[in-house]
């Protein structure tokens, strides 16, 4: 009699069970959608376009200490200097460094580069974008991909900016 109970217990559980089952399956077919292809979408990349403004200052600041932007966008990014001391002593630039860049080995070529704005040509490959070297009241807007997904470092390359004047550059 136990026997037969539980037999008949378990039958019903198995029904209920692979009823459900089927009513899952119904369901994940109906909601099957056809894979729609953005039409932003050339080449792979989206024309997404991130206008990005960036500040610095006479007090060796930049405002902001991380920049976000979308994958395979394309950021217009402008570096303004709000102060008024020249270049020669407050000069500013945007250095995006590549993943596994040395900041301190990359600010210590730069401090040789004073022909070429700071810019170390050792360090090219390290190197993603960068603005021109401004001074106070001026302003260098470049234009550039953004890299594949990840966090990047970027810096003013200006001897002795680098420890303050740094930041992330953040791509989702
Ligand atoms: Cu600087």
């Amino acid at each position: 009699m136990k026997i037969t109970l539980f037999t008949s217990v378990l039958f019903i559980g198995v029904t209920i069970l692979v009823s459900c089952n089927s009513e899952n399956n119904k369901q994940d077919v109906s909601k099957e959608k056809p894979v729609e292809i953005s039409e932003t979408r050339k080449n792979g990349f989206e024309n997404d376009t991130i206008k990005v403004i960036l500040n610095s200052n006479d007090k060796m600041r930049f405002d902001k200490a991380r920049i976000v932007v979308r994958e395979h966008s394309t950021i217009v990014l402008t570096l303004n200097h709000t102060g008024t001391m020249p270049v020669t002593a407050m000069g500013h630039n945007f250095v995006l460094l590549a993943k596994g860049t040395s900041i301190s080995k990359f600010a210590n070529d730069a401090f040789e580069a004073d022909k070429n704005q700071y810019i170390p040509s050792n360090q090219k490959n390290n190197i993603i974008a960068y603005t021109d070297l401004i001074g106070g009241g001026e302003t260098s807007t470049i234009t550039f991909q953004a890299p594949e997904k990840g966090v990047y470092d970027f810096i003013c390359s200006f001897p002795g900016h680098y420890s303050i004047m740094k930041g992330k550059f953040v791509v989702e």
